[in-house]
């Protein structure tokens, strides 16, 4: 059997991150990957580097969602980019009426539409309509400064943010501390609640990281949807993840992506035929 994947995300049109980093990963997987697209993020000027997401209409996005179900539920769905309150607040009483169970809920937040009233108003939506009926949330350590207003400069401040996530409804958190935080591991901090978990990989010196908490994502909701544990799920999406940064490669002058192919040497896959 063949199960069945769906991520509601952004398109990135570097071809990095968002819907193609969950998709490359869910092959990987050997799960049947399908997207509800929320919106396209272009780079608007090459000096700047300047991200901009064009949204879907709501009710492109409710369509896509009716159709996407016409088969029934998924063993796993993913959350990336959701442009705004409205569409967050939908996509949760939607999944909701389906009960739908094991979601991962990435709380990206759009770069482009910064404005602190427009970030305020996401994280609100986040933290009362879509973390409370996740299985598990994921924000590296700016999406939990914003969702939490801690600032997060340690692992003891990362699980005081954990903590606070989980007394707002969060059943379980992966704060992704990646390179952001000072020393030379990539820290993942785990909390459900009742303990922490600390997965540690030694931190990469590069630039080709583009994607990777995605990807770490969507590794995560596979591995769900594959009937893995929590715990395992998270395991095997961290090894996928640094491999896939290990390899990453510069796919335009401005930014350097991360391979998910990498764990599976997927590069080398049709060699031995050809
Ligand atoms: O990595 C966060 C992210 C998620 N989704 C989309 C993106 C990005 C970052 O560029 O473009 C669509």
């Amino acid at each position: 059997m063949i199960n069945k994947v769906l991520t509601i995300a952004g398109h990135d049109s570097t071809g990095g991150a968002g819907q193609m980093a969950d998709i490359k990963t869910f092959e990987e997987y050997g799960v049947f990957g399908n997207v509800c697209l929320t919106g396209i993020v272009t780079l608007e000027t090459q000096e700047q580097i300047m991200p901009n997401f064009y949204e879907l209409p709501l009710s492109v996005i409710k369509q896509q969602l009716k159709t996407a179900f016409l088969g029934g539920n998924y063993h796993a769905i993913k959350t990336g980019m959701i442009g705004n309150a409205q569409t967050i607040k939908y996509i949760s009483s939607f999944l909701q009426q389906k009960k739908q169970h094991n979601i991962v809920v990435d709380p990206v937040m759009v770069s482009k539409t910064s404005d602190q009233f427009t970030l305020q108003k996401i994280c609100e939506a986040y933290l009362q309509y879509l973390i409370p009926i996740s299985t598990l949330v994921t924000p590296n350590l700016k999406e939990a400064e914003l969702l939490t207003q801690i600032p997060i400069t340690s692992i003891k401040t990362m699980e005081k943010a954990a903590i606070q996530l989980s007394k707002k409804g969060a059943k379980a958190i992966v704060i992704k501390g990646g390179h952001r935080l000072v020393g030379n591991e990539a820290i993942d901090l785990f909390y459900d609640g009742n303990h922490f978990s600390y997965f540690k990989e030694t931190k990469l010196t590069t630039v080709c990281n583009h994607g990777a908490g995605c990807t770490f994502a969507a590794a995560i909701c596979a591995g769900l949807a594959k009937q893995w544990s929590l715990e395992k799920s998270i395991q095997y999406a961290k090894t996928f993840t640094f491999k896939a940064i290990e390899n990453g490669f510069m796919v335009n002058p401005f930014i350097g992506h991360t391979w998910q192919g990498a764990y599976f040497n997927a590069e080398n896959r049709f060699n031995k035929e050809v």
